[in-house]
């Protein structure tokens, strides 16, 4: 099923000169941009972003982390996107993470762990309204 995903390109990546990498990882396994863009959040927009992780214990030290610099946003589209990107990012502690993965490549710290990305159909859409309109979204092939 072609689906829709949000990715995310966290502050640590960016600073990291990582979004080309990143991309081409995405694009190599044939997952589409349809939308993108570079922003700035503010930690009240981070927080609501994360709001589902309000109770957890390293929710402020997170909001204050995705908020300390620039990101880049993304809706990826293809084939099963949600998982496919999931796997291309590997698992949140990069010490688990898969070989090839993003985050075992890239990432120093279960925290600052190089890119975000939904995880269920719901967080998916949940997430792409939170940051894009519909005009912002091009089609490829939904
Ligand atoms: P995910 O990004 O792989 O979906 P989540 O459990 O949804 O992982 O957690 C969201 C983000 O919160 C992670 O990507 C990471 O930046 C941060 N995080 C998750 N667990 C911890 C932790 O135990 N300590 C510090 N930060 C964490
Ligand atoms: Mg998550």
């Amino acid at each position: 099923m072609i689906e829709r995903t949000l990715s995310i390109i966290k502050p640590d990546g960016v600073k990291k000169g990582l979004i080309g990498e990143v991309i081409k990882r995405f694009e190599n396994k044939n997952l589409k941009i349809s939308a993108m863009k570079m922003l700035h959040m503010t930690q009240e927009q981070s927080k609501g972003f994360y709001a589902v992780h309000r109770e957890r214990p390293f929710f402020e030290s997170l909001t204050e982390f995705m908020s300390s610099g620039p990101i880049v946003v993304m809706i990826l589209e293809g084939e099963n996107a949600i998982k496919m990107n999931r796997e291309i990012m590997g698992a949140t502690n990069f010490k688990e993470a898969a070989e090839g993965t993003i985050r075992r490549d890239f990432a120093t710290d279960i925290e600052k762990n190089i890119v975000h990305g939904s995880d269920a159909p719901e967080t998916a859409a949940f997430e792409i309204g939170y940051f894009f309109n519909r005009f912002e979204i091009v089609g490829h092939s939904l």
